[in-house]
């Protein structure tokens, strides 16, 4: 049997559509527009293509979108300030710093330095203390996407073995963290396993819902899986370019073969990747409704 394709792309669109509703219905009878800065530090082309696709999507959805670019070497002094700058302006309701930074500057200094209620990413250790104790906070985009994949797939995950390949504060640790809450699209039993993980296959293949956050292609191989189980690919990574010089991109599983083996699988691109986009958009609306 084939794996079903969770289609991030479609389920994406299906909730900008209900965000636009939202964003409308703010907009009428509050006069609130949302408002979100996207800060781009130097010229990485996959940086560049992701801010992109984030400032479409907000425009797209009638956002005030801001896209402030800085050069590679600005100071972190400097970097601290603009952040001040956009705490204090009251048209903007999310933050976003786009990672990875360059090497001279702190990157927890520079995400503590987002007010947690402008904290879009969900990266402030605020936001991730108050996931972590089961508290309302801001999702971290990546995790909170793949959650309502798993959701809106109707992939069970109360009493799941979850297997998560991957801690990075980005994916692998939230995404952990969320599905062992009390709650919808939770409520999982969970392990973590990451490169110094003894036996990696002795754990995946006990996952009902595998999610794989390496950052390596192929990290996961068919022989991995456990027959039927749900398999989600959260890498993105960039193994050429066409004639065209566009991307040509891979997860970090072996999607092929492992299609044979899984009950539904996440393609890439098209998976988590427009998930991620438009969980900030929901963000963005959730911070502009308490302002
Ligand atoms: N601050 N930094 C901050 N927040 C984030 O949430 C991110 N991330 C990760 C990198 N740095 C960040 C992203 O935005 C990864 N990421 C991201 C966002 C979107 C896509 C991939 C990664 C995406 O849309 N991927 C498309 C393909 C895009 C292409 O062709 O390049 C896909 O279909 O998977």
């Amino acid at each position: 049997m084939t794996a079903k394709l969770i289609k991030g792309k479609e389920i994406a669109e299906q909730i900008r559509a209900e965000i636009k509703q939202d964003v409308d219905s703010l907009k009428s009878e509050k006069g609130i527009t949302p408002g979100l800065v996207t800060i781009l530090v130097g010229e990485n082309p996959a940086s560049q293509s992701y801010v992109r696709a984030k400032q479409k999507t907000a425009h797209d959805l009638g956002y005030y979108s801001v896209q402030d670019n800085q050069p590679a070497d600005i100071s972190e002094e400097d970097l601290l300030a603009l952040i001040e700058k956009y705490n204090q302006d009251e048209k903007i309701h999310g933050i976003l710093v786009q990672l990875p930074l360059p090497k001279h500057v702190d990157e927890g200094k520079v995400l503590y330095a987002i007010d947690p209620d402008k904290d879009v990413d969900g990266f402030h250790p605020v936001n991730v203390g108050r996931m972590v104790v089961g508290e309302p906070a801001y999702l971290p985009c990546t995790p909170y996407g793949i959650q309502q994949m798993l959701i809106r797939s109707g992939t069970q995950t109360e009493g799941a073995e979850v297997v998560v390949v991957g801690r990075s504060n980005i994916v692998g640790k939230p995404i952990a963290n969320m599905l062992l809450q009390k709650g919808e699209g939770a409520n999982a039993t969970v392990t973590l396993c990451h490169t110094r993980t003894k036996d990696l296959a002795t754990h995946t293949k006990r996952a009902d819902i595998l999610i794989v956050a390496a950052g390596v292609p192929k990290a996961v191989t068919a022989d991995m899986v456990k027959p039927g189980a749900v398999v989600i690919d959260v890498g993105v990574n960039e193994v050429g370019k066409t004639e065209e010089g566009k991307r040509i991109l891979v997860g970090d599983v072996d999607f092929e073969p492992i299609k044979e083996v899984a009950s539904a699988i996440t393609p890439v691109p098209g998976g988590v990747g427009p998930m991620t986009i438009t969980m900030l958009m929901l963000n963005t609306l959730q911070a502009a409704q308490k302002a």
